[in-house]
């Protein structure tokens, strides 16, 4: 199991003058996104509230302030739906119409669902991975070292939370793996987090685009270079299958009978063995049933066993599995290190996938301006420098790996990513993903999730307190 123990493993001595500059920063980015009980995820490009950025952001926020952090679940978990699912976004209904697409009223119907929550605020009928439960937890374990008085509230929120992360975890283990796999199945690569990852190349040019309106590309707006975002061929893609969820009635049973992208994710189905455990953790804290406990467990060791079936031995990756295709897609990216993640792999799994992350194809390329593991690998065809999750480096994923390695007993390993990631950001600023050669901030500025990740970052140098004061 996961110790909160663990976590101080890699304290280095920073001195705290040099590193506040960066603390005020980070604490300013939430601030300025900071919309009452909720965060979006950045000023302009993401006006809303998004699933996974939301955990992200309650884990940095836990070094400020414990309540707020507690609130920030508390406010998407306030919109799950009936079947356990925390949809992938709650619309902001305060946003200006024209700011990000598709936005509430394309995903409207998704109200009409039985299963959905009252709306205003709509929600799509996606999800993204399950990074809550660990959130939840953190805000916990951060709680302990403020004092007393939070604890004590931090496990209020805890059995207050429990039993919708239960639901939230049952609905991943029932409706999204039927087959019972231990593996969790998207059917949008938006569901996956890593948006145009080639992970989905093969899957995605299977699908034939039918008739669809024109839409406006929105996410142009608010960058630069339009390479910097997906290209237009597979906007059209996730738009197309979007019309078809709709037709579908976001209804799981149907979505899965017809739908033409139907993918097991190994990132995503890490994510949730690491938050079962977390959940076991929880279940501890609150008492929880021992039938629930046990439930828990059963999902975490059947995560795991899918995973193994997953693994490349040629590669040293885990790969994504296409249920319509039915094969593996073989694309080398952050995902890959998805049994590194999911925590207890096999010793020798450990060497190999470590020995693939310092290697040419990940963060040992030469080039590389910090040693930072490319969200998809150099060596990749589909690799491409600027292009949002077809290689450039993405600070939420090398915390989910900083995360993993402390967890796997690989403390310098760990600190050297969290040392340059810590480095990039100063210097760079507080970008949503970085161009992994020159180091050139791409897509949002200001990004939540870029804010919250520094601040436990800098939590694990500095006392929570000393960032709450700073
Ligand atoms: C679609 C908000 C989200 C992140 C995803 C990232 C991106 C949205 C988009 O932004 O996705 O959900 O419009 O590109 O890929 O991981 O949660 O930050």
């Amino acid at each position: 199991m996961m110790s909160s123990r663990n976590i101080s493993v890699v304290r280095t001595e920073i001195a705290l003058g040099a590193e506040v500059p960066l603390i005020a920063r980070a604490r300013h980015v939430l601030h300025l996104n900071d919309m009452g009980g909720w965060t979006r995820a950045a000023l302009s490009l993401y006006p809303h509230q998004w699933s996974w950025d939301s955990a992200f952001i309650a884990i940095g926020l836990a070094h400020l302030d414990i309540r707020r952090a507690a609130q920030e679940l508390r406010t998407l978990f306030a919109h799950q739906w009936m079947t356990g699912k925390v949809p992938h976004i709650v619309f902001n209904p305060t946003a200006p119409p024209d700011s990000y697409y598709p936005g509430a009223d394309h995903w409207a119907c998704a109200a009409s669902s039985p299963d959905a929550p009252p709306a205003p605020p709509y929600t799509s009928c996606l999800c993204q991975p399950p990074v809550h439960a660990i959130a939840a937890l953190r805000i916990w374990e951060v709680a302990g070292h403020v004092g007393e008085k939070a604890r004590a509230e931090a496990t209020d929120f805890l059995r207050e939370i429990y039993p919708r992360l239960f639901a939230w975890h049952r609905y991943l283990a029932t409706f999204r793996d039927p087959e019972r796999s231990g593996l969790v199945t998207i059917y949008h690569p938006w569901a996956s987090g890593t948006d145009n990852s080639p992970r989905w190349d093969g899957a995605l040019a299977a699908i034939e685009v039918g008739e669809m309106d024109a839409y406006p590309r929105l996410d142009l707006k608010h960058i630069d270079d339009p390479s910097e975002r997906p290209a237009s061929a597979e906007y059209d893609r996730y738009l197309w299958l979007v019309k078809l969820i709709k037709r579908a009635g976001c209804d799981e049973r149907a979505i899965y009978r017809s739908h033409p992208f139907l993918v097991k994710d190994v990132l995503f189905s890490a994510i949730l063995v690491a938050a079962n455990e977390a959940l076991l953790e929880i279940a501890e804290v609150v008492k929880a049933s021992d039938e629930e406990r046990e439930l828990v467990e059963r999902w975490a060791g059947r995560g795991r066993k899918g995973l193994e079936e997953c693994w490349d031995e040629k590669l040293n990756l885990c790969l994504d599995y296409d249920l319509r295709a039915d094969k593996p897609l073989r694309v080398r990216t952050v995902a890959g290190f998805a049994p590194l993640i999911a925590g207890q792999q096999r010793p020798e799994q450990l060497t190999a996938l470590l020995g693939e992350l310092d290697s040419v194809a990940f963060a040992g390329h030469p080039e590389l301006r910090w040693p930072l593991p490319p969200s998809t690998s150099p060596k990749e065809m589909g690799f491409h420098a600027r292009s949002y999750w077809r290689g450039p480096v993405w600070p939420v994923a090398n915390w989910l790996l900083w995360w993993s390695l402390i967890r796997a007993g690989e403390a310098e390993r760990a600190a050297q990513i969290r040392r340059a990631s810590l480095d990039q950001i100063a210097e760079e600023g507080f970008a949503e993903y970085f161009e992994p050669f020159s180091g050139e901030p791409l897509g949002s500025g200001e990004q939540s999730w870029t804010a919250a990740v520094v601040l436990d970052w800098l939590a694990d140098g500095v006392r929570s307190a000393e960032i709450r004061t700073a």
